[in-house]
């Protein structure tokens, strides 16, 4: 990659990620873009102020009896003092898109955390394999994990290396102090490397790996971008009313169908899946799955269909490409 005084991230940031396994890109993100799309978070849940006004505000409510069972998958209780997955963790998930002004949905095609993937990854064909939020706040349950690595993502073990890996990622939508649960994750200096299947490990498991694990501190518009051979576990929060937003948007090459978290297509049909798709370019659609102007899939047909779907989507650009 060449350094260019305007972009958002330099050599350094994608060197770490490649060479060390996850990096913070500090402010990659405006945090006025962010500070935008907010109105459109507090749709989905409480304000801070409004969650720790007290117990019994509706909202508050709301949030803590939400059952959802994608989120939910029935962890058995672990005592509060030792780090552990723990179900009310995952509480304050919501897949994209999202309702409101279409602001928050236009986040997770930001143009500089696009450019980062693509150049850390060295790949412009790349998919978004997870999209959704998480929102903590202080109190709600104990977050602490254990060391662990996401092999969640795959159904094949793990290949880190270039044309194979994957991008795990949190755009931060809030600023990420120690006090409010900056993820801690390992260096792979630190690690050695290694890949481990089905281990979790506690602060007596490995206290060298634990001490290794540093916090990935930022402000919003942040991106903390990770590998799966990174060993990384959540924190509790201990500000009190403090609180936790991000999105976590991933990233695989196209076509490793092996790899994947969440999609979009049960979604598709929603009223703001139709209005996100009318603001995207082709190149932005791609990393949704969507085949770029060019591609065999589109004929006469399929492009009057596509028109039909999104009305008011501009398929001048696939049209164009049946021409050429
Ligand atoms: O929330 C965090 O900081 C990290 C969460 C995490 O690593 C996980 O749930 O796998």
């Amino acid at each position: 990659m060449s350094s260019s005084a305007a972009k958002p991230f330099n050599d350094d940031h994608v060197r770490q990620w490649q060479e060390q396994g996850w990096v913070l890109v500090p402010s990659l993100v405006p945090a006025d873009e962010i500070d935008d799309a907010l109105d459109d978070l507090w749709r989905l849940f409480p304000r801070p102020d409004e969650f720790h006004a007290g117990e019994g505000g509706d909202r508050r409510q709301g949030f803590e009896n939400r059952t959802d069972p994608r989120n939910l998958v029935h962890r058995d209780p672990v005592p509060d003092d030792i780090p552990a997955f723990r179900d009310r963790q995952f509480l304050g998930r919501a897949l994209f898109p999202f309702p409101g002004s279409n602001k928050l949905n236009r986040l997770a095609v930001h143009p500089n955390m696009v450019d980062f993937a693509r150049t850390a990854m060295g790949d412009d064909d790349l998919r978004i394999y997870q999209m959704a939020l998480w929102a903590k706040y202080t109190g709600v349950t104990n977050y602490a994990q254990p060391l662990h690595q996401d092999h969640n993502h795959s159904v094949v073990p793990a290949r880190m290396e270039p044309g194979w890996w994957h991008m795990e990622g949190f755009l931060y939508l809030s600023d990420v102090d120690e006090d409010v649960a900056p993820t801690h994750a390992v260096s792979l200096s630190d690690s050695g490397g290694r890949i481990t299947y089905g281990r979790y490990l506690g602060p007596d498991d490995d206290p060298a790996l634990w001490a290794a694990a540093k916090p990935a501190v930022g402000p919003r518009g942040s991106f903390l971008a990770y590998r799966p051979d990174v060993w990384h576990r959540g924190v509790n929060l201990t500000r009190p009313g403090g609180s936790r937003f991000l999105f976590g948007l991933s990233f695989k090459h196209g076509g490793q169908d092996w790899i994947g978290y969440e999609n979009v297509q049960s979604r598709s049909t929603a009223d703001r899946f139709v209005r996100f798709v009318a603001s995207c370019t082709p190149d932005e659609l791609s990393l949704f799955g969507v085949p770029m102007p060019g591609h065999p899939f589109w004929n006469a047909a399929t492009v009057d269909a596509m028109a039909e779907r999104y009305p008011d989507l501009d398929v001048s650009p696939w049209r164009d490409a049946l021409l050429s």
